[in-house]
């Protein structure tokens, strides 16, 4: 049997049309319940007492970076994107019981309303650290909707805000709300045009999520004032961090209380 963790998998004719019908794909038992526990432990020893978002810690957590080069997510994207991707941004939703962050519901909007990108181009990949339902704020997407270009949307502050989130777009009619229960380890990928969205965390469950998303070599996007998208090349010796004019910098001396350090 190959080991999956270091060379992926193949993306299956299936995968490839249901992709390319409903512009999102899930896959489950990706990560283990332990590198789930693992990625989770380390983006909350950087948290704030709300539970923020947290950008772009891959700039500085090389642990982070090996979840972004993960062969058992790039296998996928580099498939679907017919090209060896880089990596733009990365965040992280804590929505965490017990905060103001927790019930944060994101309006429907399409990820490529931001950076910009060509068509088809801007890939999104969630990461599933807990199983996830309607209760405890799951995703929703409407399978299809990647067909469109860019739909007019409401401009919405996106980070950092306790009220709803993300650019509201007008839905054309025929497109159907589905909820997505993803699975503790599951990945979700998400075609940029897709429009989605997720509910507000009314239970007393956490429900964290890692977002990272990828483009391939060459295609202009809006780098963005709060995201800050940079291009990444991966699969790759590097010196971290990256890049040190993040606003999160003065947390760094938590790196060394993080349960990935060493790995
Ligand atoms: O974390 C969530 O609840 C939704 C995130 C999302 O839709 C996005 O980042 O585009």
């Amino acid at each position: 049997m190959p080991d999956t963790r270091k060379h992926g998998t193949v993306v299956s004719i299936d995968e490839l049309r249901f992709y390319r019908e409903k512009g999102f794909l899930t896959r489950e038992q990706v990560f283990s319940k332990g590198e789930c526990h693992a990625i989770n432990a380390l983006y909350e020893s950087y948290a704030d007492e709300n539970f923020s978002p947290l950008m772009n810690l891959h700039w500085y957590e090389e642990w982070i970076m090996g979840v972004v080069e993960d062969p058992r997510i790039l296998s996928v994207v580099d498939t679907l994107s017919d090209a060896p991707v880089e990596v733009t941004h990365t965040h992280f939703n804590f929505k965490k019981a017990g905060t103001s962050f927790q019930e944060q519901p994101w309006n429907p909007h399409q990820d490529n309303t931001y950076p910009r990108a060509r068509w088809g181009q801007y890939i999104t990949v969630g990461i599933a650290l807990t199983d996830q339902d309607k209760e405890n704020g799951a995703l929703y997407v409407y399978p299809g909707s990647h067909v469109e270009p860019l739909l007019e949307a409401e401009p919405t502050p996106t980070f950092r805000e306790r009220a709803a989130v993300g650019n509201k777009v007008q839905i054309p009619e025929h497109y159907e709300e589905t909820l997505v229960c993803l699975k503790r380890g599951s990945i979700f990928i998400l075609h940029g045009n897709t429009v989605h969205g997720s509910y507000p965390n009314i239970s007393d469950r956490d429900r964290p999520l890692m977002l990272i998303t990828y483009l391939p070599p060459g295609v202009d996007f809006v780098e963005g004032k709060n995201a800050q998208r940079r291009r990444i090349a991966l699969r790759r010796p590097r010196v971290f961090p990256l890049f040190d004019d993040h606003n999160e910098k003065d947390r760094l001396g938590k790196i060394f209380r993080s349960p990935g350090r060493g790995r």
